[in-house]
């Protein structure tokens, strides 16, 4: 038998002296432990910010063959070959090393073919070797009855498992189906249910790596990365849903966003070439009675796609153009890029050139590379004094009062070429390169444009980013990227924000429509009912598309968006509750069944359903020429929000849908805040609040504050309890620090409705 290396424990990290290297496990929770080995990358991490370590009794205990070191949620065991053995609490496994060798794909083709089928354009996936891309890999067991989920953004399906990915942000034009390895966004979180034990796994490494989700074999999974440490994180949890909040608890939350930026928004690539023809839109909105809160404007706006310059030519006073468009209740939402124009001329670039702002070639030369402005050079955004620049420009666009600010092309995505490995980059204030820094580019960009957007604006900033690490769900919201006006995408929408959510971004969304590609009035109509209740609700499409505004397909098409914004305005106080919960416990607000339902096998693999909260579920119409479908209720009873009729849970129901219908179901026994109708989402406060109950006993929990600034995290805010016994309803206050109280609360129970009215002198709702 080997021998077991020696340790040294210092607080709650323990480095075990094996003759290959070291190796250490650090305590942060009885539910967190970093598994770390030094591999000569220096540097701190950019998804986790802040100590994490909290004080943990833990034991470590010397067995014949491996350590032992026992949390009171998690133990490990490691041996002399270096093995980890993870287990729950209860001794199920969670996470353990594969021992044999991994078995390489056989594909059947010989060298001589397999360069014929090359060279007739088809490509021939090889099998991934230790030699080819890998410097070091992390391969575990899989269980018969394991599923995987998370990784960010992927394409494909909701269980990544069967699949390989890669991380290493790229903007591909390609269609995104589930063939591809990566799109815009390197997120390697992925949670397990491994005979229905949850449990993550979070390699924090900001170079190319790369996940076999099972493709290769049916008995392990594994994890490899071209260079970087090894580092990463076992979360374990009693349920899928702790080990979210575990994860975000170390890489952060989505913070509350600003109540209006739930609203509906619209957009194109190509609007914001004139005014005329942004007004042309606030007009058609309001006039078709559509609800909007924002107008996003794409690089047309700009000076020759110069960064933080607004074309005159094209906008006589744009200042007073954003104020006139935000008194039709309309905020401005411009698109800025990370390149920066090559031309002397231009105060960005000179700024950026004299301060050596932007990344370098290895000979030190400004590095250049084409984007939309032709020749740009690239801030170099590792770097604090480049973050604190950049968000310092955006004091252009707050100056013009614009809501919020969308960040696109931020992979870095580049005309000619991928940037080399070896451009100089720094990590923080040390050189470093493209090859370790590309990952973390949007989230460094991402970050600068929060730090500005929150100095200049004092509100919570609204930012959209396209690229994005692990850990940049602090500072920006998401959208998926250039999907295409096909019912793939409108089918990948559920699954893929789904894993985001899992993934720690909660506040995401899709280009509704379709970006490239033309969309048509079904697939339009679809795609609005299904993504009404994503957080980020914004119909984009490219330029040289078939308009896709919510009225270019005539009737019936007008009449169900319409019939669709409205309802999304009168949810938007359930997901702005779920919000405040979810700044608090991680959980994203569009969620799969599974992590509601985690011990129910139906819908561990469910692609085409899920959840908002814990209460609504959403089955919409994917496909093209549907017009009914089944529905998988899990258990509960459940009402059809549209007749109200009841359903025992646990089974298929087949329900019709016709072209207006989106089938959605309310857990019976729950009370949800029904939003007023108004076309924006109002800047005063809300004097009243309805609530409506499904059933005859619930109670739910309403967060209020004045949906802009930073005024509750000093206590401004109200909280409000709802409850329903027996068809009585009533309302406790349990936090009141916002004046604007509630005049009145009506609950509109199944038979009639009552309305509770605000008594000052004693604090209470009386009927
Ligand atoms: O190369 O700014 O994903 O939303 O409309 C295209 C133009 C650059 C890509 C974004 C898309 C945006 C487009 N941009």
């Amino acid at each position: 038998m080997k021998a077991l290396p020696t340790y040294q424990q210092e607080d709650q990290t323990i480095t075990f002296h094996y003759p290959a290297g070291e190796l250490q496990l650090t305590v942060l929770t009885p539910e967190i432990v970093r598994v770390y080995q030094y591999r000569g990358n220096d540097g701190a991490s950019y998804a986790i910010e802040g100590a994490k370590q909290t004080p943990t009794p833990f034991t470590l205990t010397t067995d014949a063959d491996h350590y032992t070191l026992t949390t009171s949620a998690l133990t490990l065991n490691l041996d002399a070959d270096r093995h980890l053995d993870v287990y729950d609490a209860q001794g199920n496994a969670l996470v353990t090393d594969y021992r044999g060798e991994r078995t390489l794909l056989d594909k059947g083709v010989d060298k001589v073919h397999e360069r014929l089928v090359e060279a007739e354009g088809h490509s021939v996936t090889k099998a991934t070797t230790k030699a080819n891309t890998s410097y070091y890999e992390v391969t575990k067991n899989l269980a018969p009855d394991e599923q995987l989920y998370g990784l960010g953004d992927k394409t494909g399906y909701l269980d990544k498992r069967g699949f390989e990915y890669d991380n290493w942000n790229v903007d591909y034009p390609d269609p995104q189906l589930e063939i591809l390895p990566n799109i815009y966004k390197s997120i390697p979180i992925m949670l397990g249910l491994k005979n229905g034990h949850p449990y993550g796994l979070f390699f924090d490494n900001t170079y190319k790596s790369h996940f076999d989700m099972g493709k290769e074999s049916d008995d392990y999974y594994f994890y490899s990365a071209v260079d970087g440490n090894l580092d990463y994180y076992i979360i374990g949890g009693s349920t899928l849903k702790a080990v979210v909040t575990n994860y975000t608890y170390l890489t952060g939350r989505t913070p509350l966003p600003q109540k209006w930026t739930l609203g509906y928004q619209q957009s194109r690539w190509g609007y914001s070439a004139s005014e005329a023809e942004v007004q042309a839109i606030a007009d058609g909105l309001k006039q078709h009675d559509l609800p909007c809160d924002a107008i996003h404007f794409d690089v047309d706006y700009m000076r020759g796609y110069r960064v933080f310059t607004w074309d005159h030519a094209k906008y006589a006073d744009p200042k007073q153009f954003v104020a006139s468009l935000r008194d039709q209740g309309i905020k401005v939402i411009p698109i800025i890029d990370p390149g920066v124009k090559q031309d002397p001329d231009y105060d960005v670039y000179a700024a950026g050139v004299k301060n050596n702002y932007f990344v370098k070639t290895p000979a030190g030369k400004v590095y250049i590379n084409k984007v939309w402005p032709g020749d740009s050079a690239f801030p170099d955004f590792g770097r604090p004094d480049v973050r604190q620049w950049w968000a310092n420009n955006n004091q252009f666009l707050t100056d013009m009062g614009v809501g919020g600010v969308w960040i696109d092309m931020n992979e870095p995505a580049t005309f000619e070429g991928e940037i080399p490995d070896d451009v100089v980059f720094h990590d923080q204030n040390t050189p470093a390169t493209h090859k370790k820094m590309h990952n973390v580019y949007g989230h460094n960009m991402a970050k600068a444009t929060y730090a500005g957007l929150k100095a200049q604006q004092g509100k919570r900033p609204y930012v959209i980013t396209r690229a994005a690490y692990a850990g940049t769900q602090k500072y920006s919201t998401v959208w998926t990227g250039d999907n295409r006006s096909m019912w793939p995408h409108l089918q990948m929408m559920i699954p893929q924000l789904c894993n985001l959510g899992l993934s720690g971004f909660s506040f995401v969304g899709t280009d509704i429509g379709g970006f490239a590609s033309d969309s048509s009035a079904e697939l339009l109509t679809r795609w609005i009912e299904a993504a009404i209740f994503s957080p980020l609700l914004r119909n984009h499409a490219a330029m040289g598309t078939r308009h896709q505004e919510p009225w270019s397909f005539g009737e019936p098409t007008l009449t169900i968006y319409r019939k669709y914004l409205k309802l999304r305005y009168r949810f938007i106080p359930y997901l702005y509750d779920l919000f405040a919960q979810e700044s608090a416990n991680g959980l994203p607000i569009m969620r799969p069944l599974v992590l509601n339902y985690p011990a129910d096998s139906r819908v561990r693999d469910l692609d085409d359903e899920f959840m908002v909260g814990d209460t609504v579920l959403v089955a919409p119409i994917v496909q093209k020429s549907k017009i009914n479908r089944t529905v998988y209720l899990p258990a509960g009873d459940w009402i059809d929000f549209w007749n109200n009729r009841e359903y025992p849970g646990n089974q298929d129901i087949l329900v019709d849908a016709p072209l207006d219908k989106l089938p959605l179901f309310i857990k019976k026994d729950t009370l949800l805040p029904w939003g007023q109708e108004v076309s924006h989402v109002a800047a005063t406060p809300d004097t009243t609040m309805t609530f409506k109950a499904f059933g005859q006993n619930a109670r739910y929990d309403h967060y209020q504050d004045n949906g802009q600034d930073f005024a509750y995290e000093n206590g401004e805010f109200n909280r409000y309890t709802i409850t329903v016994a027996n068809g009585e309803a009533s309302v406790q206050i349990t936090h009141q620090g916002f004046a604007p109280i509630y005049q009145t609360i009506t609950i509109d129970l199944p038979a009639d409705a009552v309305t509770l009215t605000y008594d000052p002198a004693s604090h209470t709702y009386r009927a």
